[in-house]
């Protein structure tokens, strides 16, 4: 399988990836060589749009990473123009219902499993029009868990036949839970945290979360969780460079924090 991130959830391996914010190419194939599984673009909150997308997914070409892209809206327009530039999954934010995760699901899926419409430009290129028999098991449908909605129907939404992994957006969660964004070891946030996995394994689907940190991601895989981001291109970039300007000042680089995304 072209997936390594589907492997790896195939194989119960841990799966590490970086989050890009920013439509750099050099940038992109830094992030590609870095050891990381996956790579998501984000067209609902990075400094990126599709055609951004168009010049970038290049750079991937001859790397065994595995493409995402986070949709700006659970939208099959948006979910199939992506596919279509190259993207092995993508993860929808704001999913509330089993309705909504339905939707999701038929964007990725060329009949019969869903309405997904013929026009893969980039992946008929790489793997000819073949792409069109393997598409459907080899494309993750990720849906984000981040709201009170997406929580109360979280066993329904894992539930839904063709959805492969749910993700949690652990600030807007935080904003659904009505706790401050961060305090990610409130009671609320840990137990929703703790169900949202739970629905995960009974369905046996893959399990993800966004990681604001490489600790909060190491933490999540510690507790069971498939997949997690370890960071944004933006934080790698203001981390590295807070550290250099700490000890080039002659400041413990322990004490030193940027601030950002
Ligand atoms: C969240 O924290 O809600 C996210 O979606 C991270 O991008
Ligand atoms: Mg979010």
């Amino acid at each position: 399988m072209t997936n390594l991130l589907m492997r790896q959830w195939a194989d119960k391996t841990p799966s590490l990836g970086v989050w890009s914010n920013l439509p750099d190419l050099h940038l992109t194939e830094t992030l590609v060589r870095s050891g990381a599984s996956w790579i998501c673009f984000d067209l609902q909150h990075g400094l990126m749009d599709y055609t951004d997308l168009t010049r970038l997914f290049p750079a991937i070409a001859g790397c065994d990473v595995t493409p995402l892209v986070r949709v700006a809206a659970n939208r099959s327009d948006q979910i199939g123009k992506v596919l279509d530039v190259g993207a092995k999954g993508v993860i929808v934010p704001m999913v509330n219902t089993a309705e909504d995760a339905r939707a999701a699901v038929s964007a990725c899926r060329y009949p019969p499993l869903g309405l997904r419409s013929c026009g893969p430009m980039r992946p008929a290129l790489l793997e000819g029009f073949g792409y069109l028999a393997t598409a459907n098991d080899t494309t993750a449908c990720i849906l984000m868990i981040e709201t009170e909605d997406g929580l109360q129907n979280v066993e329904a939404i894992a539930a839904e036949q063709g959805v492969d992994a749910l993700f949690i957006g652990p600030v807007d969660l935080c904003f659904g839970l009505g706790i401050p964004p961060g305090q990610f070891d409130h009671p609320k946030f840990v137990g929703a945290v703790a169900r949202i996995l739970a629905a995960c394994k009974a369905n046996n689907i893959a399990a993800g979360m966004f990681g604001y940190s490489p600790a909060l991601a190491a933490s999540a895989v510690a507790q069971g969780f498939d997949f997690v981001s370890i960071g944004t291109d933006i934080s790698f970039v203001r981390e590295g460079l807070t550290r250099a300007m700490a000890v080039a000042s002659g400041v413990d680089p322990e004490t030193a924090q940027g601030a950002g995304y």
